[in-house]
C-alpha cells in the first residue's frame, strides 16, 4: 500500500464526513492528515510493519491517526470510511468529480434535492432545477451539463497503472493455488491501453471452485456480481470490475487470443481462419468438429499463417499486414532505456534533492538524467527565474562532478507562454544541456495560437524537445487542439524531439501520434516527469505507449548511450 493510497482514503473520509454534516474540525483534521501523509518521504506501510517505529512520532500524526494508518496497512481498509460508504450512495461521491461541486454543494444536492446519482443530476440540471436552488447559479448548472458526460465516462474507466496493479496482484494470488495452472491477464490491460474499462483474467484449472472462492474472499474484492461454472464477475473496492474465466489447458491459447482482443484485430484473425476452412473461437481452432490447435497463442497464429503478434499491436492498424510480410518491428523494451530527460527536484515542485534523484535513477540502471525543474511562469510550483536557475545549474554541475555512475545534465522545463514567447531568455537557455519546452497554460486557446506557440518553441535554437505536446490529462481534460502536421514538419526541419511523457495520466504523445512522428524521422524521448524518487516507476508505461506505436529502441533517443545521445543533439540541431 502506497502513501498516496492511504492519503486518498483520508481525503475520501473527509469528503464523506462533510457531506454527512460532521463537525468541521473533524473534517479538517482528516484533510490535514491526507496532506501530511502525501508529504512524507518514507513508506507508511514499511514504517507500520516495523515494530520499533511509532508512527505517532511523525510530525502531524497523532495517536488516533497512527492507529488508523496501522489498521489500513493491515486490513487494506478504513472502517469509518466503509461505514460511511454504506450510508452515502456511491453516486453521491461521483458528483464530487464535477468541477465546482465540492462536498458542501453535493450535500445540498443530496439532502435537499434527493439527488444521489449522476443520472439524476443530469436530469435536474436539464430541467433547470439546479439554477433555482439556493447557493447554486446558472453558471454551476452550465458547468454540470458541460462536464457530466465526461465525468460519467471517466468513472467507468481507469488509468493503466491502477488497472495493471489490480490485475497483477490478483493474478499472482490466484497463481498460488494448488488447483490453478496458468494465470494470465488479458483484455485492454494486456494490450497496455491507456485506460481499461474492466479487467479480464484467465486461468487454467480442472476445478474452478477454489479459484472462485478465493477471488470472492479476496481483500481487493468488494462484491461478487455473478458466478457460473467457468466465469465469475466481481467488483473491486477500487470500483473496477473484473471477469475471471476458467478454461481447460488445451483452450488456454485460444482463450488468451480471444480475450486479449481487440475486437477489431480478432475479426481479421477469425476471417483468416474461415478462409482456411477453420473455425476459431475462445475454445480453440477447429476443422468441423476436429480440434486443431488452441493450447498456446503461437499455435493459433501459426494455423492462420502468421507469427505471434505482440498484444500492444493488436488493434488492426496494420500489424496483421506486417506480420504477414514478416516485418513486425522489434518493439522497444524497458531494459533498453538508458536516460530520463524530464524530472523535478525540490528546486521547484519535486520532493527529492538533485542527489536523491540521481541516486535513485542510478539504482534503476539509468546512465544519464536531465534535471528539468519548472520555469518561473509556474508560480504554483515555485518555478525558477534566470538567477535561481543559474544557481541551480551550478549546483547540478558540482554534484555531477562528484557523483559516480550517472551523468546529470543541466536542464529546464521551459514554459511556452500564452503570448507565444518563451518563459526564459535565449541567453539563459543557451547555457542548458537540455531544454524541454512545454505548454502548461492557455491550453484552450484557439488552434492558430497554439500552433503559433509551438512554432516559436520549435524554431528557437536552444529548444531540444517538446514535452507532453498536447497537455492532456487522461480521464480529466482534453489536450490542446493543434496541427500535428505542422508540428511534425517543424520538428523534422529543426531537429527537435518529441516526448512520450510516461506518466499514466498523460501518456502524451499517444500511440498514433508517436508513430506518425517516427515516420517523419523525429526522434522520440520517453521521460518520466518524476517529482519524487518513486516517480521513476512510471517509465514502463511510457515504454508501453511506445510499443503500441510500434517503436523500436532505435526510434527512441534516450535508449542511446550519452555519447550517442549528445551526438544526436548536435547533429539534429
Ligand atoms: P476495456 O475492457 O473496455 O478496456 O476493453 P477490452 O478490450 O478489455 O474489452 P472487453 O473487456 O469487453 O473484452 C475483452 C476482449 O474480449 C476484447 O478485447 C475482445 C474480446 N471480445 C469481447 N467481446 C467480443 C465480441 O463480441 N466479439 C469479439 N470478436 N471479441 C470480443
Ligand atoms: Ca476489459
Ligand atoms: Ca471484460
Amino acid at each position: 500500500m502506497q502513501n498516496s493510497e492511504i492519503a486518498r482514503m483520508f481525503e475520501e473520509l473527509a469528503d464523506l464526513l462533510e457531506i454527512d454534516g460532521a463537525n468541521p474540525f473533524r473534517v479538517r483534521a482528516y484533510r490535514n492528515a491526507a496532506r501530511t501523509i502525501t508529504g512524507l518521504t518514507d513508506s507508511l506501510a514499511d514504517l507500520a510493519a516495523d515494530d520499533s517505529c511509532d508512527l505517532s512520532s511523525l510530525p502531524g500524526i497523532g495517536k488516533d491517526l497512527a492507529a488508523k494508518i496501522v489498521a489500513i496497512v493491515e486490513t487494506g481498509q478504513l472502517e469509518q470510511l466503509e461505514d460511511l460508504k454504506q450510508k452515502i450512495p456511491a453516486g453521491v461521491s461521483d458528483m464530487l468529480r464535477i468541477p465546482g461541486l465540492g462536498p458542501k454543494k453535493v450535500a445540498v444536492l443530496f439532502h435537499e434535492l434527493s439527488i444521489d446519482s449522476l443520472d439524476k443530476l443530469r436530469e435536474a440540471a436539464t430541467q433547470g432545477r439546479i439554477a433555482e436552488t439556493k447557493g447554486f447559479g446558472k453558471k454551476t448548472q452550465e458547468t454540470i451539463l458541460a462536464e457530466i458526460d465526461r465525468v460519467a465516462e471517466a468513472g467507468t474507466r481507469f488509468h493503466i497503472n491502477i488497472a495493471m496493479d489490480e490485475a497483477e496482484q490478483i493474478a499472482s494470488d490466484l497463481a498460488q493455488l494448488k488447483s490453478v495452472g496458468q494465470v494470465q491477464v488479458a483484455g485492454s490491460c494486456r494490450r497496455r491501453q491507456e485506460t481499461a474499462g474492466d479487467l479480464d483474467v484467465l486461468i487454467t484449472s480442472d476445478d474452478s471452485t477454489e479459484a472462485m472462492d478465493t477471488l470472492a474472499a479476496h481483500q481487493r474484492v468488494e462484491k461478487v456480481l455473478a458466478r457460473g461454472e467457468t466465469k465469475q464477475r466481481v467488483r473491486l473496492r477500487s470500483g473496477m470490475e473484473m471477469d475471471l474465466r476458467v478454461v481447460p489447458a488445451e483452450s488456454f491459447g485460444a482463450a488468451m487470443q480471444y480475450f486479449t482482443g481487440s475486437k477489431e484485430h480478432n475479426i481479421v484473425i477469425r476471417r483468416r481462419a474461415v478462409e482456411r476452412g477453420l473455425k476459431l473461437n475462445e475454445y480453440g481452432l477447429f476443422r468441423g468438429e476436429e480440434y486443431i490447435a488452441g493450447a498456446t497463442e503461437e499455435d493459433v497464429y501459426r494455423e492462420v499463417g502468421l507469427p505471434w503478434i505482440p498484444p500492444e499491436l493488436r488493434e488492426n492498424r496494420g500489424e496483421i499486414e506486417l506480420a504477414e510480410a514478416g516485418e513486425l518491428p522489434q518493439l522497444i523494451e524497458l531494459s533498453e532505456m538508458r536516460g530520463d530527460l524530464h524530472m523535478h527536484t525540490t528546486a521547484s515542485d519535486g520532493t527529492a534533492s538533485i542527489e536523491e534523484m540521481a541516486a535513485a535513477a542510478r539504482d534503476r540502471g539509468l546512465e544519464y538524467i536531465a534535471i528539468t525543474d519548472h520555469s518561473k511562469r509556474v508560480t504554483m510550483a515555485n518555478g525558477l527565474d534566470a538567477d535561481r536557475l543559474r544557481k541551480h545549474w551550478a549546483e547540478i554541475e558540482a554534484i555531477n562532478a562528484r557523483t559516480e555512475g550517472i551523468e546529470i545534465l543541466k536542464g529546464i522545463e521551459c514554459d511556452i507562454l500564452e503570448d507565444a514567447t518563451l518563459d526564459l531568455p535565449d541567453d539563459v537557455l543557451a547555457e542548458a544541456d537540455w531544454v524541454v519546452a512545454v505548454l502548461h497554460y492557455g491550453l484552450k486557446q484557439p488552434q492558430e495560437q497554439i500552433d503559433r506557440r509551438l512554432r516559436v518553441a520549435v524554431e528557437n535554437p536552444y529548444v531540444h524537445a517538446i514535452g507532453h505536446p498536447t497537455g492532456r490529462m487522461l480521464l480529466r481534460r482534453e489536450g490542446a487542439h493543434l496541427s500535428f502536421e505542422q508540428l511534425y514538419e517543424l520538428c523534422a526541419q529543426h531537429g527537435v524531439m518529441l516526448e512520450i511523457n510516461a506518466h499514466p495520466s498523460r501518456l502524451d504523445l499517444d500511440d498514433i501520434h508517436a508513430r506518425a512522428a517516427r515516420e517523419h524521422g523525429i526522434p522520440i524521448v520517453i521521460n518520466t516527469d518524476a517529482h519524487s524518487t518513486s516517480g521513476f516507476d512510471v517509465m514502463q508505461y511510457g515504454v508501453f505507449q511506445a510499443r503500441r506505436a510500434g517503436l523500436s529502441a532505435k526510434d527512441v533517443a534516450n535508449t542511446r548511450t550519452l555519447k550517442q545521445f549528445r551526438k544526436l543533439l548536435r547533429t539534429a540541431k
